[in-house]
């Protein structure tokens, strides 16, 4: 069994008829996006909205009815994957550089429910690269100031080419570890002029953290009240 589709399939069960859905990014929320595509051709009556263009894409290409933002005032119910949950419910976002859209939309959800393997459960966050993502102009001054906080800061690049987000930015890779206070250093990060927003996902934001293992055992953990 694989376990992202496990847990992904587990969070969907959370969906109710005529909810507005916000879909996630990443190899765990692709499978999120599947069984909601196959429930909506089976007549379940939803809308979404996407936390990036690929997620978008693959969300029309199932034929999920995708809304405009403009037109979106709340989301019910956000499935998202994450990088890192630690024990608090904190987490690491952004491996796939969606973290600005992914926290917009799921601070906007009403539920934001995170689908993980248990690979992804940490004792402290930050062994996986902090994702900062930051605005390109004088991005080499933010860079220094991010330096002056991180063991190491890398300007994330795809073979020798800058890393664009959907939204025209750029991501810093952050080594912050062990990240011992993450409402700190989020605070700390986003006090910086030019750093759009961080890859922390703080625990008052989650609803949920669904884990599955390769043995096909899922476990519900409950954050938020
Ligand atoms: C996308 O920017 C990320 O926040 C993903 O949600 C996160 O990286 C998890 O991705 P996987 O499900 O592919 O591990």
């Amino acid at each position: 069994m694989n376990p992202k589709k496990a847990a992904a399939e587990k969070a969907v069960e959370n969906i109710r008829e005529g909810m507005i859905i916000g879909l996630g990014t990443g190899s765990t929320a692709f499978w999120a996006i599947q069984k909601i595509g196959e429930l909506v051709r089976a007549g379940l009556d939803i809308k979404a909205v996407a936390t990036s263009i690929q997620s978008e894409n693959l969300a029309r290409e199932l034929g999920i009815p995708i809304l405009a933002f403009s037109d979106v005032v709340s989301v019910d119910l956000t499935i998202d994957g994450a990088d890192e949950v630690d024990r608090q419910g904190n987490l690491i976002k952004g491996g796939g550089g969606a973290l600005l859209r992914e926290k917009i939309i799921a601070y906007n959800s009403k539920a934001f429910h995170v689908i993980v393997d248990h690979k992804k459960m940490v004792e402290q966050l930050g062994k996986f690269p902090l994702p900062v993502e930051i605005i390109p102009f004088a991005h080499e001054l933010t860079l220094k100031r991010l330096r002056e906080l991180a063991a190491t800061v890398v300007l994330r690049k795809t073979e020798d080419k800058i890393f664009i987000t959907d939204n025209g930015n750029m991501i810093a890779d952050g080594n912050f570890y062990p990240v011992s206070d993450p409402a700190s250093l989020d605070a700390r990060l986003k006090s910086i002029p030019g750093v759009a927003e961080t890859g922390l996902f703080l625990r008052h934001m989650v609803t949920t953290i669904t884990v599955s293992d390769d043995h096909g055992n899922i476990n519900t953990i409950r954050i938020a009240p």
